[in-house]
């Protein structure tokens, strides 16, 4: 009955609203902020966030992703080699927190999208709510102060108002559910996956495999701080052994954990994933742009959670298929599908390259790996001392 009371009072309110009046100035301030701020919750003033311009597109030769399964191309393999004997190095403000309070720039489709949803609809979208919010309060804090305004009104309803409070709010949703949704559904409908690599959370480190390749498996520690000043690598996110995927691939991770809930994120990418024992999760991005990138666990995992760095570098696909052997991996399709003609440059390694020729792929951009101070890094053959590289199938 009381349902019924109320629809009916409703549906009059409807049919009456063109007739009704307003009853006293001070309802829009009582009524207004009260809804608008059901919508959006405070935000800074100003919109921080400026697209920064971005260096560096990948030249088509680096992004030929789909190709990958087709292996290196044999004319590459030494160059390909004597690139990865140094690892790349990072670009400052690409890839790793530069200090300003805004989103990291983005380098895969998702996060393009996703940081343009921000940045152009729901940052001025807060900022102008939160506006006309403080706005109303001043108002009626100003106008209708004990002083000047002694007598209160009493009425409590102004239908118009009441509707207009209503729908202004479920309009606003709309217009944000709609490329809210449309992210989401690109989000979760990746393309076919040139690559699948498995990450897996421990405590305190994370650990890759790589299914297509063999499904040998990388270790991945945090490295010292003196160790991140040698290599020139950013406080707290270098690592020893970086997950390396091509450019312009699009790469599916599975995450899982072996002990307890940690999270695999990469800001830059638009990706964070839990990592759950027991239960395969999957994300994926698409990267361009070659370089590195890195991320770090986002989930409270225990003493050294601040301590399991992520660092990804996206190589060029030659690159990606010298590193691939470096670890005792197999590309998928490349057994005898083209005879090279120099049957040794088939195992990079074993191919000595004279320090210094560092002939840089087609198109090297800013992020195309330099040569630098660090030459002890992936490229050394599976089997070392290290044992970073184990021949464990997932
Ligand atoms: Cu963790």
């Amino acid at each position: 009955m009381k349902t019924l009371d109320k629809l009916f009072i409703m549906a009059a309110a409807l049919i009456m609203a063109p007739a009704a009046v307003l009853a006293q100035q001070a309802m829009p301030a009582a009524g207004g902020p009260t809804a608008a701020a059901a919508q959006g919750k405070a935000a800074p003033a100003t919109d921080a966030i400026s697209a920064r311009s971005q260096a560096a597109p990948a030249s088509p030769d680096q992004a030929s992703g789909p190709n990958m399964a087709t292996g290196a191309e044999p004319s590459n393999a030494q160059v390909a080699q004597s690139s990865m004997a140094s690892r790349a190095t990072p670009t400052p403000g690409i890839g790793q927190p530069d200090g300003r309070a805004h989103l990291q720039e983005q380098f895969t489709p998702i996060g393009q999208e996703a940081a343009w949803f921000h940045n152009t609809i729901l940052m001025p979208l807060i900022t102008l709510i939160s506006a006309v919010v403080l706005f109303l309060l001043l108002f009626v804090v100003i106008r209708f102060r004990r002083s000047v305004h002694p007598v209160p009104s009493r009425n409590t309803h102004n239908t118009v108002l009441e509707i207009v409070w209503t729908l202004v709010p479920v309009l606003i949703l709309v217009a944000i559910a709609v490329p809210s949704i449309r992210l989401l559904a690109h989000q979760y409908s990746p393309p076919k996956a040139d690559l699948t690599v498995k990450v897996t959370g421990n405590q305190w480190y994370w650990t890759y495999s790589y299914p297509d390749n063999g499904g040998f498996e990388i270790v991945s520690n945090m490295l010292s701080e003196a160790d991140d000043k040698k290599r020139g690598e950013p406080r707290l996110l270098g690592v020893d052994e970086r997950m390396v995927v091509p450019a312009g691939a699009v790469v599916k991770l599975i995450v899982t954990s072996s002990d307890v809930i940690h999270s695999f994120g990469v800001p830059s990418f638009w990706v964070k994933m839990d990592a759950v024992p027991g239960r395969l999760n999957e994300t994926w991005f698409k990267v361009d742009r070659p370089g590195l990138y890195y991320g770090q666990c986002y989930e409270l995992c225990g003493a050294r959670h601040a301590y399991m760095p992520i660092a990804v570098e996206v190589v060029s696909p030659a690159q990606y298929a010298a590193w691939v052997a470096s670890k005792g991996g197999t590309m998928p399709g490349a057994k005898p599908a083209k005879p090279l003609p120099d049957s040794t440059a088939a195992s990079p390694v074993t191919n000595p390259q004279p320090a210094g020729t560092t002939t840089a792929p087609a198109g090297g951009t800013s992020a195309t790996p330099t040569p630098t101070n660090v030459s002890a890094g992936t490229a050394r053959p599976t089997g070392t001392s290290q044992s970073q590289a184990t021949s464990r199938g997932i």
